[in-house]
């Protein structure tokens, strides 16, 4: 790539990270520039800092011009929840177009994704994406601040509640339909258990809602969706840590924007 191509580059790129500094969004760690990359204590590597810009907006960054992402979701989805809150946080809000689809009726969706679930990421001149997990890490790879801690406890953490709001929020899902089909209790027992002990553990979590990363994110999600299609059922009821929490972070834009809703004709 021309040197001066890649300047402009690193200049666009060092602007966007003041940006984001000055936008203060809480909880957003910067970029961590790899020692290979650093300056050195004289000042001089500025053709380092200007190769690490451009290793930061190769791949993903070209993908993300208008039109050029699209998010396949439900608005009944905690999994595509979770993806449209990230992107939110992350500031890429509007660079994703959203496409609502209903995953068990639309064919469209079973030729980007074999598994025919929401929520499937599709990239210009990339393979799409899916599952939830996969999805946020490469917007967080792609936005140029952090939502995953990349490493410390703080990680593990962050994965670990990523991985029992996945599971919590799918048990909270079949629950649900067992319900609507009247499935016999014992059937739904063990799924109704799964839910009041993820809310019970997290109950006990050190969550804060002011300065979210992926793990506040997750922990929230369960919460949300109980409320959501039991709205007369109340898990607040000896929880009142996890009641705080989940309305500051139900206070936040991102999840103000992507709050639950019956899809048209439900
Ligand atoms: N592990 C996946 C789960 C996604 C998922 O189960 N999505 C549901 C909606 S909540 C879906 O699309 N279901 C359609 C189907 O199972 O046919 C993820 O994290 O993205």
């Amino acid at each position: 790539m021309a040197r001066w191509t890649l300047e402009a580059r690193a200049r666009l790129c060092r602007h966007k990270c003041r940006q984001d500094a000055l936008a203060g969004r809480a909880g957003a760690a910067a970029p961590v520039r790899p020692a290979k990359f650093a300056r050195g204590a004289d000042g001089r590597g500025g053709r380092r800092a200007v190769a690490w810009a451009a290793t930061r907006l190769a791949g993903c960054a070209a993908a993300f011009h208008p039109g050029g992402v699209q998010l396949f979701f439900a608005s009944t989805s905690p999994f595509a929840r979770k993806v449209r809150i990230v992107a939110h946080e992350l500031g890429l809000w509007e660079r994703i177009t959203m496409v609502e689809i209903d995953p068990w009726t639309d064919g469209r969706l079973r030729a980007m994704n074999p598994l025919a679930k929401v929520p499937t990421l599709v990239r210009d001149g990339g393979e799409p994406l899916y599952d939830s997990a996969v999805i946020c890490d490469y917007l967080d790879a792609c936005a140029g601040r952090r939502l995953i801690p990349q490493d410390g406890e703080r990680r593990w953490r962050a994965l670990r509640l990523q991985a029992l709001a996945a599971d919590a929020c799918a048990a909270a899902g079949r629950l649900f339909a067992g319900e609507r089909r009247g499935e016999p209790e014992p059937a739904r027992d063990r799924l109704a258990r799964a839910v009041e002990a993820t809310l019970d553990s997290l109950e006990g979590e050190p969550l804060a809602g002011d300065a979210p990363c992926l793990a506040e994110i997750c922990a929230a999600l369960l919460p949300g969706y109980c409320d959501f299609r039991w709205p007369d059922r109340d898990w607040r009821a000896g929880r009142p840590r996890l009641a705080a929490f989940t309305a500051a972070m139900a206070a936040r834009a991102s999840f103000q924007a992507t709050r639950h809703r019956l899809a048209a004709g439900t």
